[in-house]
């Protein structure tokens, strides 16, 4: 078994995208799983997921640069979906320090309120 699949194996969202945990899923493609955020920081708040695992948005775009693709395509799509033609804020949080707490690429969709700048 390679690293990534060790890693893949116990990954939250890999789980997810393999159906072993529950998830409010609001769009699924052939590359792509969006569901909504557990803890939910704006009215809107959906996370982005690639189906294959990679740690961060960069090493995904290293390793598979259509999979980066279509995840944002989804992020359109979502946004799209969701009514948030007024705006809406796409997060890549990358490491620790940066409050990377799953360390399977994804990114936050949040809209529904005005957002701050900068961000904290
Ligand atoms: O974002 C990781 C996000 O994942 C964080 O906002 C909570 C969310 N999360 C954690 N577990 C779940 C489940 N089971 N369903 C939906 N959302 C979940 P990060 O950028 O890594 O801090």
């Amino acid at each position: 078994m390679t690293d990534q699949e060790t890693a893949a194996d116990d990954c939250l969202f890999c789980r997810i995208i393999r159906r072993e945990i529950p998830a409010d899923v609001v769009l699924e493609d052939e590359h792509t799983l969006a569901f909504r955020d557990i803890s939910p920081q704006a009215p809107v708040h959906v996370l982005v997921i690639p189906k294959v695992h990679h740690p961060d948005a960069a090493a995904l775009a290293a390793a598979a640069p259509e999979a980066l693709v279509a995840l944002v395509e989804a992020v359109g799509a979502v946004a799209d979906q969701e009514g948030l033609w007024e705006g809406y804020r796409t997060v890549f949080n990358t490491g620790a320090r940066a409050h990377q707490t799953v360390f399977h690429a994804h990114a936050h969709v949040l809209g529904g309120r005005d957002m701050a700048w900068p961000p904290g």
